[in-house]
């Protein structure tokens, strides 16, 4: 696991960062806001932060949005604001997971049954120590949670050519997973040999076939167009996913306390519209896919469970996991 160095790289980081930030961009009128994401500006995360996050910030923040990782890599968000090269990020729990191992718990498969129960976990108590080291130790606030959904495995090979009910079926698939340790291993877990890339890289790699499939939610399919490269979707919701508003903590020591409150309902605000208007995608894009020629198909959901719990248990992972925190999170559920 490569989180000790990059936790020691990130303690020279983050004081950097946090001595070297406010008087640059408080020398203006309004801060700057910039946020790097490798979503596209039509993604609905993207849209909620533009469109309800920034109106609500504009009297003393300009917020300047990067999309398509056009600013910052994918995976390199936080460190970026860590150093203070970045305000904002739309940040995963596996990215999480490279400074915090524990982090990894928000980010195995099966754990979150849906985007109600991924704000209880957030806003519940068991957060807090979470929230706390992420605060100190990178110099990183998570102001809310945001609904990224549910993901399926996504294939160039047609159904009759490849039919995955089980997690076997899916032995020797070159399945595209972002970068870290925690996405390889979801990858591996689920029955399949999992290659990294990052996100700006799919549709290529599914177009030349040098990967055989993918795993996202179906708005992601759509909006980057994923769809027109791949045959089939196998709706195995592997892991009801999600991203965390991130925000420098320099930054926000910089803010007054109505300004703060004011950042955090905007970032609130954005997850929620967010969140509804992912689900509302969620539902509304399977018969979309299927009239663009998709097969789209449930395959055994317990035998994909089972096999991937069953990874999890024994793991270098789940040893990182805070005593008693997983009963806690699936008591948070139904
Ligand atoms: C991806 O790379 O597959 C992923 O879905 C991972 C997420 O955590 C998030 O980074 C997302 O990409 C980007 O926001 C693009 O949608």
């Amino acid at each position: 696991m490569n989180s000790i160095t990059r936790r020691t790289l990130l303690a020279c980081a983050v004081s950097v960062g946090i001595a070297g930030f406010a008087p640059a961009s408080l020398a203006d009128d309004k801060i700057t806001l910039r946020m790097s994401t490798p979503a596209s500006e039509t993604d609905q995360r993207s849209v909620a932060l533009a469109e309800v996050f920034a109106p609500q910030v504009a009297d003393f923040a300009t917020y300047e949005p990067h999309y398509n990782g056009s600013l910052i890599a994918q995976g390199s968000e936080l460190e970026s604001i860590a150093s203070g090269d970045l305000e904002m990020s739309i940040a995963s729990a596996q990215e999480l997971a490279t400074f915090f191992p524990e982090f990894s718990i928000f980010a195995t498969g099966y754990v979150h049954q849906d985007a109600a129960h991924q704000v209880a976990v957030f806003n519940d108590p068991l957060m807090d120590p979470f929230k706390k080291k992420v605060e100190d130790e990178l110099g990183v606030k998570l102001l809310s949670v945001m609904y990224l959904g549910r993901r399926n495995v996504n294939l160039r090979q047609s159904k009759d050519e490849l039919t995955v009910m089980k997690p076997e079926d899916l032995a020797g698939v070159n399945l595209r997973m972002p970068g870290s340790d925690a996405w390889q291993f979801l990858g591996k877990a689920l029955g399949a040999n999992p290659t990294p890339m990052s996100f700006t890289e799919i549709y290529t790699a599914l177009s030349t076939g040098s990967v055989d499939g993918q795993d996202n939610p179906l708005p992601t399919v759509v909006d980057a167009k994923f769809y027109e490269v791949t045959k089939q979707v196998v709706l195995t919701s592997h892991l009801v996913d999600l991203n965390y508003i991130a925000f420098s903590k320099a930054v926000w020591d910089e803010l007054t306390p109505e300004q703060q409150a004011a950042v955090q309902k905007a970032a609130d605000d954005a997850a929620e519209s967010g969140r509804q208007a992912q689900l509302k995608k969620e539902e509304d894009l399977v018969s979309f896919l299927r009239e663009q020629g998709m097969d789209i198909y449930e395959p055994d959901l317990d035998a994909f469970r089972t096999h991937v719990q069953a990874q999890y248990v024994g793991s270098e992972f789940a040893a990182s996991w805070p005593e008693g925190v997983l009963d806690k999170i699936n008591a948070l559920g139904n």
